[in-house]
């Protein structure tokens, strides 16, 4: 039905400015981490904000989304307030998870961001269990699974892959393949190719450029369709770059370079997503340097605010160190 969909113009620029404002939450956090601002470390999904514009643009509050340890993207795509965000790593008691969570705790449960995860992989079966409360619900809504290349080598993606295949679960794994585990490229610690996993337990796959937004827009148009018609899980597998470190200032403990930096430059030259969308809008006639400009400065300016929010915000007391170790402890 939805098979040839695609973004019209409005839609398209909420894409831009979706991927705008996380781009610049995660400079700012770069810049802030750097300036020793931040409680806790932070990994940045910079290069990569199409995979979560364009799968999020479909999702509702009733459908869920966990994610990983690079997950400000797909808080931010999945409707989570900047501020929450950026108050939560900036450890004060107004955001999204009082302060208590950090970058790889953030969560809202109020737009189905069930949370991201700092082990890798372990977002996996959090997932399969709130799609199974979908399949329950019966009400039409689905979750997603965002998670990496290097995740796809844990034993527990299969073991969800075959439980949701069997039970039809309302279930979308995408597979963000940025090129690199950490401090490895792929192709050393990865056999075959990602997709083709899950094929093995009938699985439909799509491959989609996770640079170009308007094509993981069409792909999830289509795993929706798909999804939500009661036939079972689908696996996309987005090929993108990861612009940024694996964490910021990486470089005071990874001694051999895996890549070069050519190589990041030429990738922020030609295949920045963000540039892309603009590039192509430009070209198609649908949008002037103006229209652009506007929607670049409306990002930036909700980003300040979210900063000045956070700035702003309380510290956690220290007695609530335990407090939310137990569920029921807390209101
Ligand atoms: C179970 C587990 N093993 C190892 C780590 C250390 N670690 C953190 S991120 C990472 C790489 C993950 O790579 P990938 O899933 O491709 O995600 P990316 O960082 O590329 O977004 C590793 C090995 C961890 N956090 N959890």
């Amino acid at each position: 039905m939805s098979k040839n969909l695609s973004p019209d113009v409005s839609e398209c620029l909420e894409l831009l400015e979706t991927m705008h404002v996380i781009r610049y939450a995660e400079e700012q956090l770069g810049e802030d981490f750097a300036a020793g601002k931040l409680p806790g470390g932070v990994h940045l999904s910079v290069g990569q904000e199409a995979v979560a514009a364009g799968i999020c643009a479909h999702l509702t509050d009733r459908d869920q989304v966990s994610s990983n340890h690079r997950g400000h993207g797909h808080f931010l795509a999945k409707g989570g307030e900047p501020r929450h965000l950026i108050a939560e790593i900036y450890g004060k008691q107004e955001g999204c998870c009082r302060g208590m969570g950090g970058s790889l705790h953030v969560a809202d449960y109020s737009k189905g961001i069930i949370g991201a995860n700092g082990v890798v992989g372990a977002g996996i079966p959090v997932a399969t269990g709130a799609a199974l409360a979908n399949l329950m619900d019966d009400d039409g809504s689905m979750t997603v699974v965002f998670f990496g290349d290097g995740a796809s080598n844990q034993g527990v993606l299969q073991e969800s892959m075959n439980f949701a295949a069997l039970w039809k679960l309302p279930l979308l794994y995408v597979c963000e393949n940025n090129q690199f585990g950490q401090f490895s490229p792929t192709a050393t610690v990865t056999a075959g190719v990602i997709s083709d996993r899950a094929k093995a337990f009938g699985i439909p796959v799509e491959v989609v450029d996770g640079n170009d937004v308007r094509a993981v827009w069409q792909t999830m148009a289509r795993a929706t369709d798909h999804i939500r018609s009661g036939n079972g899980p689908m696996f996309v597998e987005a090929d993108t770059y990861r612009i940024r470190n694996h964490f910021e200032r990486e470089h005071l403990i990874v001694q051999t370079p895996y890549r070069s930096q050519e190589e990041v430059e030429k990738m922020r030259r030609e295949r920045d997503p963000i540039k892309m969308l603009q590039e192509w809008l430009k070209a198609e006639d649908l949008a002037d340097n103006e229209t652009l400009q506007a929607i670049d400065e409306q990002a930036k300016t909700l980003v300040k605010e979210a900063v000045a929010f956070g700035d702003a915000g309380t510290p956690p007391p220290l007695d609530v160190g335990l407090k939310y170790q137990f569920a029921g402890t807390y209101n």
